[in-house]
């Protein structure tokens, strides 16, 4: 079998996603998500420019030495265009693979360990009763696990609240230029041990409660606000600090029992390489688009699961449903599992040009039995919609001074 051809679609349903397709002398293709929120042409141009010539009459079943053909080979290790290009080629070769073997991603994978892949949702709001309104919505769904993000009173633009709009593939619609929020890391700190103290009110220790601070804090902050949260029994607060310096963690870890995640903007093993083997965390973030693919998210699995450390895959909307599939395939294999992100089944635009089935049931999303990734593709809809430049927003802090977002 040889790769025949090498299609790079860009498509903005509501938001912008880029897919590769990789096509077979047998007719077999498959399919991997590209998406780089914010760069998305960046990886659509090493893809189209610097990769696919060099796929061109290989045998798409040598995953491995493809990937490494990749890694190794382009001299220019690491980074996240590098990663989320090679990313896509990778998902899309185990999507072939599995189609010729007639077996699931799953299945190649080692098997199954699980039933189904427990995930957790995301309740927001401009109040802490509107959150957990919207949090009572999903419990009463058989949702096992929810994120809970607020406004923070008198500050513009938090993180993780929808802005007025009506769901998250909304959200990147209109942002010709990167849109400014505002922080205050002592209103945020005074704000969000009240948000989790009523939700433990209202909702009981039966629940699994999460948080994402979207690195906006320093390791000794951090380390404060996982003891304020102790109370609360948090199955993990995400993201706290940026891990460039992997032991600021140890900081934040030698002062709170609240379990620590971290790892969505990963690209490689070696981004989490000193986190996990110092037990600094408790879950790894890593998604499979960005970082690297199917087969290093198998080697992050292996080589996390020595220390404890658990699979929690990003799944925001801008990762496109491809990855979601990939990691529905990882996450029923990986023995070290610990729980995924989800934000639900698209929109119609999303869906008109993703063709794939999530079944949810008791909390739990079930992988497709399908051969290969289980999801499909309709290039022709793609054209009906266009690219547009689109930014994630930057965070200042009250007195200007450019923060992390
Ligand atoms: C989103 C982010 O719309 C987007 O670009 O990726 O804004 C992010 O997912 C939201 O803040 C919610 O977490
Ligand atoms: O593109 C950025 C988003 O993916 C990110 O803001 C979402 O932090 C995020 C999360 O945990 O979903
Ligand atoms: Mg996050």
């Amino acid at each position: 079998m040889k790769i025949e051809r090498i299609k790079v679609l860009v498509s903005r349903p509501g938001r912008n996603f880029v897919t590769v397709k990789i096509e077979t002398d047998e007719g077999i293709y498959g399919v991997g998500d590209a998406t780089l929120n914010g760069r998305e042409m960046a990886v659509a141009a090493y893809l189209e420019e610097h990769i696919a010539p060099c796929l061109i009459g290989k045998d798409p079943r040598n995953i491995e030495d493809i990937w490494q053909y990749l890694y190794r080979g382009a001299y220019w290790r690491k980074g996240p265009v590098t990663m989320t290009a090679i990313g896509a080629i990778d998902m899309a070769l185990w999507d072939i693979l599995g189609k010729h073997s007639g077996l699931p991603v799953w299945q190649l994978l080692g098997g199954k360990s699980r039933q189904g892949v427990t995930v957790y949702v995301h309740a927001n709001g401009e109040s802490i009763d509107e959150v957990l309104d919207n949090a009572a919505n999903y419990i009463e769904q058989g949702y096992k696990a929810i994120r809970l993000q607020c406004a923070i009173p008198s500050t513009k633009g938090t993180y993780g609240t929808l802005e007025g709009k009506k769901n998250y593939y909304e959200l990147q619609g209109n942002r010709p230029l990167p849109p400014e929020q505002s922080w205050s890391t002592r209103k945020y700190m005074n704000f969000i041990p009240e948000l989790f103290k009523a939700a433990r009110e209202r909702f009981g220790y039966g629940i699994d409660l999460l948080h994402d601070v979207h690195s906006r804090l320093t390791p000794i902050e951090a380390a404060r606000l996982g003891k304020l949260l102790e109370p609360y029994d948090l199955l993990f607060l995400e993201d706290t600090v940026t891990a460039e310096n992997p032991a600021g963690y140890q900081i934040i870890r030698q002062h709170t029992t609240t379990p620590l995640a971290v790892g969505e903007i990963f690209n490689t093993i070696w981004d989490a390489k000193e986190l996990i083997e110092t037990q600094s965390i408790d879950y790894i973030r890593t998604a499979v688009s960005h970082g690297g693919g199917i087969t290093p998210m198998r080697k992050l699995s292996a080589f996390a699961d020595l220390y404890h450390v658990r699979m929690a895959p990003h799944g925001a909307p801008d990762l496109s449903p491809i990855s979601t599939m990939a990691h529905l395939h990882l996450n029923s294999w990986a023995p070290n599992f610990g729980i995924q992100e989800f934000v639900g089944f698209g929109t119609p635009e999303v869906n008109n040009i993703f063709k794939y089935e999530l079944p949810l049931k008791d909390g739990m999303l079930l992988v497709s039995d399908k051969p290969g990734l289980g999801i499909d593709i309709d290039e022709a809809a793609m054209g009906n919609y266009p690219y547009v430049r689109s930014y994630l927003p930057v965070s200042r802090l009250e007195d200007g001074t450019l923060w992390n977002w």
